[in-house]
């Protein structure tokens, strides 16, 4: 497959918690490039546009007002399956259980509140990987 990219993030409790050199060493370990790189914080019209495919599900609402807490590092990253490649290093969507090894696993924990905070974002398919980098990376 021809290198593709893909959009991470770094949410607000992984700047927060001073974690973004730590993931960003994992990613450059795997070898993959970093392509552009910026601070932001959202609004919310940017992050329901991000997150609208879980408009009306329970942890939507508290979702958006984690991801409003702070800022976020957005990342531009290619390579070959880099899309399925980070999804790996991420690690399954619940911290308490994602593998040791992976970035939610190691660096992740339940902290009692409504929704999952869980370190880093990466797009799912081809499709999300353009449309939401075109949303981060205006
Ligand atoms: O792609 P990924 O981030 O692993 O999970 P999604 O199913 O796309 O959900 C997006 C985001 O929403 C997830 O990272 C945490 C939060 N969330 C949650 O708090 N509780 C759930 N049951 C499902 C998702
Ligand atoms: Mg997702």
């Amino acid at each position: 497959m021809a290198t593709e990219e893909t959009l991470v993030l770094v949410k607000p409790d992984g700047v927060a918690r001073g974690l973004t050199g730590a993931i960003l060493a994992r990613i450059e370990a795997k070898g993959y490039a970093l392509v552009d790189i910026r601070l932001v914080e959202p609004d919310r019209e940017r992050l329901a546009q991000h997150y609208a495919e879980h408009e009306g599900k329970p942890f939507y609402e508290p979702l958006l007002e984690f991801m409003l807490s702070g800022p976020s590092v957005a990342i531009r990253l290619a390579g070959n399956r880099v899309i399925e490649g980070f999804r790996s290093l991420a690690g399954t969507t619940d911290p308490t259980t994602a593998a040791p090894g992976t970035i939610r696993g190691d660096f992740g924990r339940d902290w009692g509140l409504k929704v999952q905070q869980n370190l880093v974002h990466g797009s799912d398919s081809p499709e999300s990987a353009a449309r939401e980098l075109s949303i981060w990376f205006d």
